[in-house]
């Protein structure tokens, strides 16, 4: 293939990553999960300038995963699970508010990360199972909704809100989405969702287990 090709978002790849992020005992790894997410970005990017908002603040949580990552305590960031015994063992989760003068933790920064893909899976589920006639944007907008502006302040509601206008027709999002056509389209959103719903129920019962669904 062209060299340029891994530049290009394939569904394939994101379901891939959230696939490989599951170890067979339950671990979710997390270099695994922020490729899976970077994947994400550049399907965003490929939805052009409306989406800008949106990639941009993913990419910065993912910068400062990476940043835990790539610190004196990187080991400890292997895992969603070992993230999390980490920064409890340590103090570090940030349970009041985030002090100024360190980064914000690792626990509430996937946490962010966390609630978004519950806004994938059912954009997903709401796009697989649409008629011809549906609209994504609209799909979009009830996803978001449903999953992520509860957590969101007004002014970020309301330039999301502009960004799903952005969104073009179902057919043209399948072709982003699968230049094979609809039909292998359809089938590789089912996988996608299956990988992507298994990576976010085990998460949410680690965050649940700890108290920690609404970290500030
Ligand atoms: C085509 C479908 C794509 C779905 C991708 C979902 C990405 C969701 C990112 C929404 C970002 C909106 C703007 C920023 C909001 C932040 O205030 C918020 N961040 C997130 C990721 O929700 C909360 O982070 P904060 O402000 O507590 O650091």
């Amino acid at each position: 293939g062209s060299p340029f090709q891994e530049h290009r978002f394939q569904i394939q790849r994101l379901m891939r990553a959230f696939k490989a992020s599951l170890t067979p005992s339950g671990q979710i790894l997390l270099w695994e999960y922020l490729s899976g997410w970077k994947e994400l970005i550049k399907f965003m990017d490929s939805l052009g300038a409306a989406f800008g908002l949106v990639s941009r603040e993913t990419q910065s949580k993912i910068g400062i995963m990476e940043q835990h990552q790539s610190g004196e305590h990187g080991h400890h960031y292997r895992t969603v699970q070992s993230m999390v015994a980490f920064e409890l063992a340590r103090g570090l989760v940030g349970f009041q508010s985030l002090p100024e003068d360190q980064p914000p933790s690792g626990c509430r920064t996937l946490l962010r990360l966390h609630r978004a893909l519950k806004w994938l899976e059912l954009f997903l589920h709401k796009l697989s199972t649409s008629r011809k006639d549906g609209a994504p944007s609209q799909m979009c907008a009830e996803a978001y909704r449903e999953a992520l502006a509860p957590y969101h302040r007004w002014w970020v509601r309301q330039a999301v809100a502009l960004a799903f206008l952005a969104l073009p027709s179902r057919q043209e999002l399948y072709r982003l989405l699968c230049p094979e056509g609809e039909h292998q389209g359809q089938a590789l959103l089912l996988g996608a969702l299956g990988s992507i719903s298994q990576v976010y129920n085990i998460t949410q019962e680690v965050f649940a287990s700890h108290q920690m669904l609404d970290l500030p």
